[in-house]
Protein backbone atom coordinates (compact mmCIF):
# COMPACT_ATOMS: atom_id res chain seq x y z
CA UNK A 1 0.00 0.00 0.00
CA UNK A 2 2.61 2.51 0.93
CA UNK A 3 4.59 1.50 -1.87
CA UNK A 4 1.84 2.35 -4.20
CA UNK A 5 0.99 5.71 -2.41
CA UNK A 6 5.12 6.61 -3.10
CA UNK A 7 4.52 6.17 -6.58
CA UNK A 8 1.54 8.00 -7.14
CA UNK A 9 3.21 10.75 -4.79
CA UNK A 10 6.59 10.68 -7.03
CA UNK A 11 4.51 10.31 -10.34
CA UNK A 12 2.35 13.04 -9.27
CA UNK A 13 5.13 15.89 -8.34
CA UNK A 14 7.42 14.55 -11.50
CA UNK A 15 4.47 15.53 -13.73
CA UNK A 16 3.72 18.52 -12.27
CA UNK A 17 5.58 21.24 -10.88
CA UNK A 18 9.38 20.10 -10.42
CA UNK A 19 11.49 20.31 -13.75
CA UNK A 20 11.85 16.91 -15.15
CA UNK A 21 15.22 15.93 -13.99
CA UNK A 22 17.37 14.49 -16.94
CA UNK A 23 18.44 10.93 -14.85
CA UNK A 24 15.04 10.26 -13.00
CA UNK A 25 17.48 8.56 -9.85
CA UNK A 26 14.43 8.10 -7.98
CA UNK A 27 13.61 4.63 -9.95
CA UNK A 28 16.97 3.75 -9.34
CA UNK A 29 17.05 0.30 -7.51
CA UNK A 30 20.18 1.72 -5.51
CA UNK A 31 18.26 4.41 -3.99
CA UNK A 32 15.16 2.41 -3.66
CA UNK A 33 17.57 0.55 -1.48
CA UNK A 34 18.84 3.66 0.05
CA UNK A 35 15.45 5.46 1.06
CA UNK A 36 14.30 2.10 2.73
CA UNK A 37 17.17 2.42 5.09
CA UNK A 38 16.82 6.20 5.43
CA UNK A 39 13.22 5.29 6.53
CA UNK A 40 14.64 2.41 9.25
CA UNK A 41 16.23 5.83 10.28
CA UNK A 42 13.23 8.04 10.81
CA UNK A 43 12.92 9.61 7.11
CA UNK A 44 9.74 10.46 5.32
CA UNK A 45 10.49 7.75 1.91
CA UNK A 46 8.21 9.97 0.21
CA UNK A 47 10.13 13.11 0.85
CA UNK A 48 13.61 11.32 0.00
CA UNK A 49 11.96 10.01 -3.49
CA UNK A 50 10.56 13.40 -4.12
CA UNK A 51 13.49 15.00 -3.63
CA UNK A 52 16.01 11.94 -5.25
CA UNK A 53 13.38 12.50 -8.25
CA UNK A 54 14.74 16.35 -8.32
CA UNK A 55 18.78 15.66 -8.63
CA UNK A 56 20.34 16.20 -11.72
CA UNK A 57 23.03 14.19 -13.23
CA UNK A 58 25.78 16.85 -13.99
CA UNK A 59 28.31 15.76 -16.34
CA UNK A 60 30.41 18.39 -14.96
CA UNK A 61 31.10 16.58 -12.11
CA UNK A 62 32.13 13.80 -13.35
CA UNK A 63 34.72 15.35 -15.68
CA UNK A 64 36.16 16.97 -12.98
CA UNK A 65 36.69 14.04 -10.77
CA UNK A 66 38.47 12.93 -13.74
CA UNK A 67 41.08 15.43 -13.29
CA UNK A 68 42.12 16.17 -9.75
CA UNK A 69 44.67 18.60 -9.26
CA UNK A 70 46.48 15.92 -6.95
CA UNK A 71 47.39 14.43 -10.49
CA UNK A 72 49.82 17.01 -10.69
CA UNK A 73 53.69 16.97 -9.59
CA UNK A 74 54.61 18.51 -6.45
CA UNK A 75 56.16 21.39 -8.16
CA UNK A 76 53.51 22.08 -10.14
CA UNK A 77 50.72 21.42 -7.03
CA UNK A 78 52.82 23.67 -5.30
CA UNK A 79 52.36 26.31 -6.56
CA UNK A 80 48.69 26.45 -6.28
CA UNK A 81 48.66 26.56 -2.90
CA UNK A 82 51.96 28.35 -1.81
CA UNK A 83 51.27 32.18 -2.76
CA UNK A 84 51.67 35.60 -0.81
CA UNK A 85 47.83 36.08 -1.37
CA UNK A 86 46.76 33.42 0.63
CA UNK A 87 49.23 33.62 3.25
CA UNK A 88 47.54 37.53 3.79
CA UNK A 89 43.97 36.10 3.52
CA UNK A 90 45.07 33.62 6.58
CA UNK A 91 46.79 36.83 8.34
CA UNK A 92 43.13 38.58 7.80
CA UNK A 93 40.85 35.83 8.75
CA UNK A 94 43.13 35.37 11.87
CA UNK A 95 42.18 38.55 12.57
CA UNK A 96 38.99 37.98 12.63
CA UNK A 97 38.61 34.82 14.66
CA UNK A 98 41.72 35.34 16.80
CA UNK A 99 39.53 33.96 19.95
CA UNK A 100 38.23 31.25 18.64
CA UNK A 101 41.39 29.89 16.84
CA UNK A 102 43.24 30.33 20.36
CA UNK A 103 40.17 28.47 21.59
CA UNK A 104 40.76 25.59 19.43
CA UNK A 105 43.77 25.46 20.09
CA UNK A 106 43.66 25.24 23.91
CA UNK A 107 41.03 23.04 24.16
CA UNK A 108 41.12 20.66 21.01
CA UNK A 109 45.12 20.84 20.59
CA UNK A 110 45.60 21.68 17.22
CA UNK A 111 47.82 24.45 15.90
CA UNK A 112 46.15 27.68 14.75
CA UNK A 113 48.30 27.45 11.60
CA UNK A 114 47.31 24.13 10.66
CA UNK A 115 43.67 25.13 11.14
CA UNK A 116 44.40 28.52 9.06
CA UNK A 117 46.12 26.07 6.61
CA UNK A 118 43.09 23.70 5.99
CA UNK A 119 40.70 26.26 5.76
CA UNK A 120 42.63 28.30 3.07
CA UNK A 121 43.74 25.26 1.00
CA UNK A 122 40.08 24.53 0.97
CA UNK A 123 38.26 27.39 0.55
CA UNK A 124 40.35 30.23 0.39
CA UNK A 125 38.80 31.05 3.54
CA UNK A 126 35.45 30.61 3.10
CA UNK A 127 35.90 32.25 -0.77
CA UNK A 128 35.05 28.85 -2.61
CA UNK A 129 32.74 27.06 -0.62
CA UNK A 130 31.67 25.59 -3.87
CA UNK A 131 28.45 26.04 -5.91
CA UNK A 132 27.29 22.46 -7.21
CA UNK A 133 24.07 21.32 -5.24
CA UNK A 134 25.41 18.77 -3.24
CA UNK A 135 22.02 16.47 -4.21
CA UNK A 136 22.89 16.52 -7.60
CA UNK A 137 26.55 15.67 -7.14
CA UNK A 138 26.52 13.33 -4.76
CA UNK A 139 23.46 11.69 -7.02
CA UNK A 140 25.78 12.03 -10.07
CA UNK A 141 28.66 10.48 -8.27
CA UNK A 142 26.62 7.94 -6.43
CA UNK A 143 24.55 6.48 -9.72
CA UNK A 144 26.58 7.46 -12.42
CA UNK A 145 30.03 7.38 -11.74
CA UNK A 146 31.10 3.42 -11.37
CA UNK A 147 34.67 3.55 -10.11
CA UNK A 148 33.56 5.65 -6.65
CA UNK A 149 29.62 4.52 -6.58
CA UNK A 150 29.94 2.68 -3.48
CA UNK A 151 31.55 5.83 -1.77
CA UNK A 152 29.47 8.32 -2.96
CA UNK A 153 26.01 6.53 -2.60
CA UNK A 154 27.01 6.55 1.25
CA UNK A 155 27.25 10.42 1.12
CA UNK A 156 24.11 10.60 -0.62
CA UNK A 157 22.31 8.71 2.16
CA UNK A 158 24.46 10.81 4.90
CA UNK A 159 23.51 14.31 3.20
CA UNK A 160 19.96 13.06 3.78
CA UNK A 161 20.91 12.24 7.39
CA UNK A 162 22.61 14.97 7.50
CA UNK A 163 19.92 17.41 6.25
CA UNK A 164 17.49 15.93 9.18
CA UNK A 165 19.69 16.18 12.18
CA UNK A 166 20.74 19.49 11.97
CA UNK A 167 17.23 20.42 9.77
CA UNK A 168 18.13 21.83 6.87
CA UNK A 169 17.22 21.47 3.39
CA UNK A 170 18.85 19.47 1.19
CA UNK A 171 18.39 21.26 -2.17
CA UNK A 172 19.89 24.27 -0.24
CA UNK A 173 23.19 22.49 0.03
CA UNK A 174 25.65 23.70 -2.08
CA UNK A 175 29.17 22.07 -1.66
CA UNK A 176 32.32 21.14 -4.21
CA UNK A 177 32.04 18.46 -7.01
CA UNK A 178 32.43 15.94 -4.73
CA UNK A 179 29.95 17.03 -2.05
CA UNK A 180 32.12 18.88 0.33
CA UNK A 181 30.46 21.53 1.97
CA UNK A 182 31.32 25.03 4.19
CA UNK A 183 34.34 26.58 5.05
CA UNK A 184 36.66 23.14 5.87
CA UNK A 185 34.45 21.24 2.38
CA UNK A 186 33.38 18.78 4.79
CA UNK A 187 31.64 15.49 3.02
CA UNK A 188 28.17 14.53 4.73
CA UNK A 189 29.46 11.87 6.83
CA UNK A 190 32.54 13.52 8.38
CA UNK A 191 30.01 16.78 8.91
CA UNK A 192 27.56 14.23 10.34
CA UNK A 193 31.07 12.62 12.67
CA UNK A 194 32.99 15.15 13.74
CA UNK A 195 31.50 19.03 13.07
CA UNK A 196 30.72 20.55 16.53
CA UNK A 197 28.80 23.19 17.44
CA UNK A 198 31.57 25.29 18.54
CA UNK A 199 29.98 28.80 19.21
CA UNK A 200 27.37 26.84 21.20
CA UNK A 201 24.13 28.32 19.90
CA UNK A 202 22.29 24.93 19.43
CA UNK A 203 23.65 24.18 15.62
CA UNK A 204 26.51 22.39 13.95
CA UNK A 205 26.68 25.38 11.05
CA UNK A 206 30.06 25.00 9.05
CA UNK A 207 28.59 26.05 6.08
CA UNK A 208 27.72 30.16 7.46
CA UNK A 209 29.56 29.41 10.40
CA UNK A 210 33.36 30.49 10.67
CA UNK A 211 33.34 29.53 14.47
CA UNK A 212 31.62 26.06 14.21
CA UNK A 213 33.87 25.89 10.90
CA UNK A 214 37.17 26.03 12.85
CA UNK A 215 36.09 24.09 16.17
CA UNK A 216 34.78 21.45 13.28
CA UNK A 217 38.38 21.12 11.60
CA UNK A 218 39.86 21.35 14.80
CA UNK A 219 38.12 18.63 16.14
CA UNK A 220 38.52 16.21 13.13
CA UNK A 221 42.32 16.65 13.05
CA UNK A 222 42.14 15.66 16.60
CA UNK A 223 39.99 12.80 16.65
CA UNK A 224 42.05 11.29 13.50
CA UNK A 225 45.03 11.65 16.40
CA UNK A 226 46.90 14.53 16.26
CA UNK A 227 49.68 15.39 18.70
CA UNK A 228 50.77 18.63 19.57
CA UNK A 229 54.05 16.96 21.29
CA UNK A 230 55.34 16.46 17.91
CA UNK A 231 55.54 18.48 14.75
CA UNK A 232 54.76 17.38 11.16
CA UNK A 233 57.41 17.42 8.21
CA UNK A 234 61.20 18.10 8.06
CA UNK A 235 63.84 18.07 4.67
CA UNK A 236 65.86 15.02 5.06
CA UNK A 237 68.89 14.02 3.15
CA UNK A 238 70.39 10.91 1.86
CA UNK A 239 67.00 9.35 1.79
CA UNK A 240 65.97 7.99 -1.50
CA UNK A 241 66.89 4.45 -1.03
CA UNK A 242 64.25 4.55 1.44
CA UNK A 243 61.81 6.03 -0.83
CA UNK A 244 60.02 3.03 -3.23
CA UNK A 245 57.71 5.19 -5.03
CA UNK A 246 57.79 9.11 -5.12
CA UNK A 247 54.56 10.87 -4.54
CA UNK A 248 52.53 7.87 -2.79
CA UNK A 249 50.52 7.67 -0.02
CA UNK A 250 52.45 7.51 3.60
CA UNK A 251 53.18 4.37 5.96
CA UNK A 252 54.32 5.40 9.25
CA UNK A 253 56.41 2.54 10.23
CA UNK A 254 60.19 3.23 10.70
CA UNK A 255 61.10 5.34 14.06
CA UNK A 256 63.29 8.30 13.80
CA UNK A 257 66.83 6.33 14.84
CA UNK A 258 65.88 3.39 12.48
CA UNK A 259 66.07 6.13 9.57
CA UNK A 260 68.87 7.27 11.05
CA UNK A 261 70.73 3.97 11.20
CA UNK A 262 70.18 3.65 7.44
CA UNK A 263 71.78 6.45 6.68
CA UNK A 264 69.09 9.47 6.31
CA UNK A 265 70.35 12.28 7.29
CA UNK A 266 68.25 15.54 9.18
CA UNK A 267 66.03 13.42 11.74
CA UNK A 268 65.63 15.59 14.55
CA UNK A 269 67.36 14.41 17.63
CA UNK A 270 63.91 14.40 19.22
CA UNK A 271 62.24 12.46 17.03
CA UNK A 272 64.18 9.49 17.64
CA UNK A 273 61.79 7.27 18.57
CA UNK A 274 58.55 8.73 17.11
CA UNK A 275 57.26 6.55 14.32
CA UNK A 276 57.81 8.14 11.07
CA UNK A 277 57.80 7.79 7.44
CA UNK A 278 60.28 9.13 4.53
CA UNK A 279 58.22 11.13 1.62
CA UNK A 280 59.95 11.49 -1.88
CA UNK A 281 58.53 14.62 -3.80
CA UNK A 282 59.25 15.97 -7.04
CA UNK A 283 60.33 19.71 -6.26
CA UNK A 284 61.43 22.78 -8.71
CA UNK A 285 64.93 21.89 -7.84
CA UNK A 286 64.44 18.11 -8.34
CA UNK A 287 63.96 15.43 -5.88
CA UNK A 288 63.17 16.05 -2.36
CA UNK A 289 63.08 14.14 0.46
CA UNK A 290 60.93 14.68 3.63
CA UNK A 291 60.88 13.31 7.26
CA UNK A 292 56.76 13.09 8.27
CA UNK A 293 55.00 12.24 11.16
CA UNK A 294 52.12 10.91 12.14
CA UNK A 295 50.60 14.66 12.54
CA UNK A 296 51.40 14.34 8.22
CA UNK A 297 49.37 11.07 8.18
CA UNK A 298 46.52 12.96 10.08
CA UNK A 299 46.17 15.57 7.50
CA UNK A 300 46.06 12.89 4.82
CA UNK A 301 42.61 11.54 6.69
CA UNK A 302 41.16 15.00 5.42
CA UNK A 303 42.41 14.62 2.07
CA UNK A 304 43.97 11.17 0.70
CA UNK A 305 46.76 13.34 -0.98
CA UNK A 306 50.22 13.62 0.13
CA UNK A 307 50.49 16.40 -2.00
CA UNK A 308 47.50 18.11 0.03
CA UNK A 309 49.17 17.21 3.09
CA UNK A 310 52.44 18.89 2.12
CA UNK A 311 51.14 21.50 0.74
CA UNK A 312 48.77 22.28 4.12
CA UNK A 313 52.00 21.86 6.32
CA UNK A 314 54.35 23.97 3.88
CA UNK A 315 51.06 26.90 4.30
CA UNK A 316 51.12 26.40 7.80
CA UNK A 317 54.53 27.49 8.34
CA UNK A 318 54.08 30.50 5.86
CA UNK A 319 51.05 30.83 8.16
CA UNK A 320 53.30 30.84 11.22
CA UNK A 321 55.43 32.85 10.35
CA UNK A 322 53.53 36.12 9.03
CA UNK A 323 51.81 35.99 12.20
CA UNK A 324 54.85 35.20 13.94
CA UNK A 325 53.05 32.75 15.71
CA1 LIG B 1 26.86 26.61 16.22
Amino acid sequence: MRIIQTIIVVASIIGSSIPVANANYAERSEVKTMVKRLAAKGLDPQKVLALMSEAKRLDSVINAMNRPAERKKWKDYRSIFLKRPRVLAAKSFYHRHKKTLARAELELGVPVEVILAIIGVETYFGKNKGSFRALDALATLGLDYPKRAKFFLGELESLFLLAKEENLSVTDLKGSYAGAMGFGQFIPSSYLAYAVDFDNDGRRDLINNPVDAIGSVANYLMRHGWDKTYGVATAVSNAAFNVKKMESAIVIKETGSELVEQGVQGIPTEWAQLPLDVLGLHGIKGDEFWAVTKNFYVITRYNRSPLYAMAVTQLSEEIAKELAL
